[in-house]
């Protein structure tokens, strides 16, 4: 391999894995915000999100929070954002949505639970 070719080649990884990172970032699903980050509570009560449809800002993060006795997951149709595992009375799941678009979501276990993000 010449010297240009092997260039080349660690070019072509670099912008892949750039182009990865984008990807990722496109929506974050993590615990915690990010800092300077708005962020918009969902409860999760009486086998419903509340609110049901909720309005945010591109770049929000939207917090859900299970007040139930019963576990609930946090769902995204379509697989548009990492989906949470099996939330527990009092435990939260965290997503930043920085694309805007309508976010539609269940709860797995009980997927009559439906609820939508509207990210503008
Ligand atoms: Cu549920």
């Amino acid at each position: 391999m010449t010297a240009v070719a092997a260039l080349r080649a660690v070019c072509t990884l670099m912008v892949m894995v750039a182009l990865c990172g984008m990807d990722r970032s496109a929506v974050a699903a993590d615990a915690s915000p990010p800092k300077g980050v708005k962020v918009y509570q969902v409860d999760i009560r009486n086998f419903a999100f509340a609110p049901k449809a909720l309005t945010v800002p591109q770049g929000a993060h939207v917090v859900w929070t299970n007040r139930d006795e019963e576990p609930h997951v946090v769902t995204s149709a379509g697989s548009l954002f990492a989906s949470s595992k099996a939330l527990d009375t009092s435990d939260s799941y965290g997503v930043t949505f920085s694309k805007p678009g309508t976010y539609t979501y269940y709860c797995s276990i009980h997927p009559m639970m439906v609820g939508t993000i509207i990210v503008q």
